[in-house]
């Protein structure tokens, strides 16, 4: 198998409706992934360990998504210099905007690139951990160009009714 660069971490399995939207854009453009349950609160240790191996497993992107008080990307930016991408999960009690503050407000020194909230971002956060690898990988480069123009090709010149 591909060494796999790109690590898909959220805080539970049910964050997983919006982190297979980063999934879908990785397998889409043929980038190898894992994705793994890792949450700040539930399983501390997990965080800590994947934290402290992601360098030397050799990923280059992790893209972290929770619900929230999510305070997984966060901890993970602690933990790592692998660049974090947050992804804020659309909560039920607050809409996402507890998630999108509780990831982007980070203190200096320790950032996390936070995306939008919900399957927009996680979208994006799939995208740009793509548009990472693409500086020194000129074939995923130019697979991602395709990719870009042919979205903007598809996008009508005129609204139509249906
Ligand atoms: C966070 O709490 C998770 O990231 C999730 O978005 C939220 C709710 O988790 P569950 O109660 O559904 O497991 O840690």
């Amino acid at each position: 198998m591909a060494d796999v660069k790109v690590g898909i971490i959220m805080g539970s399995q049910s964050d997983w409706s919006t982190m297979k939207e980063a999934a879908a854009i990785l397998d889409e453009l043929g980038v190898p992934f894992e994705s793994r349950i890792v949450s700040a609160h539930r399983t501390p240790d997990r965080l800590w360990d994947y934290g402290k191996s992601a360098v030397s497993r050799g990923l280059q992107v992790i893209i972290a998504g929770a619900g929230g008080a999510a305070h997984l990307p966060g901890m993970m930016a602690s933990k790592t210099r692998v660049p974090v991408i947050g992804v804020p999960v659309q909560t039920r009690a607050l809409n996402g905007v507890d998630s999108l503050y509780s990831i982007v407000q980070m203190p200096r020194g320790f950032p996390v690139a936070t995306m939008a909230i919900g399957a927009a971002g996680a979208a994006n956060a799939g995208l740009m951990a793509v548009q990472i690898l693409a500086l020194t990988d000129p074939v995923l480069a130019a697979r991602l160009d395709r990719w870009r123009s042919d979205l903007s090709a598809s996008i009508p010149e005129e609204p139509s009714d249906d």
